[in-house]
């Protein structure tokens, strides 16, 4: 174990609880090909069982978040002590208003009341779910916008916008939240309804308390410094939840660290300075990724165990020499501290972690040679699409 890891770090770890996205076990692809994959689940049952064997492979991802309605059940209570046997909670409840023709030119902020209405109710329905599920949190990720200067009144829907919203805040239960995620593009292409930080959190701060920022870490322009984002608004205290991917260009919704294993350690070192980290924090720490060539159980496994390596990294950074390195105006003694952090290989002890604590000391390779993905390929015939394009 290398000797930077104090055994106060291995405890901080051990507070660390990733939920997965339900749609991530799905099928999935880009608007050019959906490629099917065999073993993929059925229904949302199927999609928590692949969650569970993410989680006792790694002992990092207890929660599944669910996405309404590409897992609406009969019977949620029956999902819920499903999840709850397999030593999982179902988490944040994600509504949809992208998929419906009535949604082509805005829900939540349509200039036609009726279908204002109708986004409205719907995430009356994702809250009447979480009381069933159990959840905390409802997020909210919309694709409205425009395509075209003039097209709309970008002021007039921000106005409609924070009205459905207030409409929606008062409908949750007071243990319930609402997260609102930005994204500066796509599917709309000249504005965006929410497409920054900044209007999420002028929305969420006039809603109230229980209204905090989601942060997609593939929903930023290129080059934007996402650490000063997190750091900002954990100041701020606005800051409900991360959806973790990677990104080489756009929204790719690749492997999260894959891309850019500095920036994801960059964005912990702040998640951690800032006292985001932790199961007291009220940071949640999703993963919205797909997993379009690979396999999706393992994908998800890396994915986890990347946030995990990163964390750990972060968790190494010798806080008090950097702080007198900043205080003397020592630039280079600084960045050597923080780099110091970033270069130490923790795999080795987070082996050693898992190990002490009955878990596989590598999880892929534990994956590969459980028997798991044999079976679901064998038994599991006619799985489904992710939901999207479905
Ligand atoms: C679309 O960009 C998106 O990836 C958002 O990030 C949402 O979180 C996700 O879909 C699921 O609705
Ligand atoms: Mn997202
Ligand atoms: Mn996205």
């Amino acid at each position: 174990m290398s000797s930077m890891f104090t055994s106060q770090d291995l405890d901080a770890l051990a507070d660390q609880s990733i939920e997965l996205p339900s749609w991530a076990f799905g099928n999935s692809g880009t608007r050019f090909r959906v490629f099917p994959q065999a073993g993929v689940p059925r229904d949302p049952f199927e999609k928590v069982a692949d969650a569970a064997k993410v989680h006792e492979l790694t002992g990092l991802a207890p929660i599944v978040a669910l996405h309404i309605p590409w897992d609406l059940v009969e019977d949620f209570a029956a999902l819920r002590r499903y999840a709850e046997d397999l030593g999982m909670t179902l988490g944040t409840i994600n509504s949809n208003t992208f998929q419906d023709d009535a949604y082509k030119l805005g829900s939540l902020t349509h200039s036609d009341r009726r279908i204002r209405q109708q986004a409205i109710d719907h995430h009356f329905q994702c809250i009447d779910v979480m009381g069933q599920t159990g959840s905390r949190d409802l997020k909210i990720w919309l694709a409205d916008g425009t395509n075209y200067p003039g097209q709309d009144d970008i002021r007039g829907r921000q106005d409609r916008l924070a009205d459905s919203l207030a409409k929606i805040y008062q409908r949750l239960g007071e243990d319930q939240r609402l997260v609102l995620e930005y994204k500066f593009f796509e599917p709309a292409f000249y504005h965006t309804d929410v497409p920054d930080w900044g209007t999420a959190y002028a929305h969420v701060e006039a809603l109230g308390e229980r209204a905090l920022v989601c942060l997609d870490t593939g929903h930023h322009a290129p080059g934007t410094n996402i650490e000063f984002i997190v750091a900002q608004l954990l100041r701020l205290g606005k800051l409900g939840a991360f959806d973790f991917n990677s990104r080489f260009y756009a929204d790719d919704d690749l492997i999260v660290g894959a891309a850019d294993p500095f920036q994801l350690f960059r964005i912990l070192v702040e998640v951690i300075r800032g006292g985001g980290f932790g199961s007291t924090s009220g940071v949640s720490f999703m993963l919205d990724q797909c997993h379009n060539i690979e396999k999706k159980i393992p994908g998800q496994i890396r994915s986890v165990l990347n946030v995990q390596e990163m964390t750990a990294r972060a968790l190494l950074l010798d806080r008090a020499a950097l702080g007198s390195a900043q205080d003397a105006g020592d630039v280079l003694a600084a960045n050597d501290v923080l780099m110091d952090a970033f270069y130490t290989d923790v795999r080795p002890a987070l082996a050693e972690w898992r190990a002490s604590r009955g878990l596989p000391a590598n999880p892929m390779a534990a994956y590969a040679a459980d028997g798991y993905q044999e079976r679901i390929e064998l038994e599991r015939v006619g799985g489904a699409q992710a939901g999207w394009g479905a």
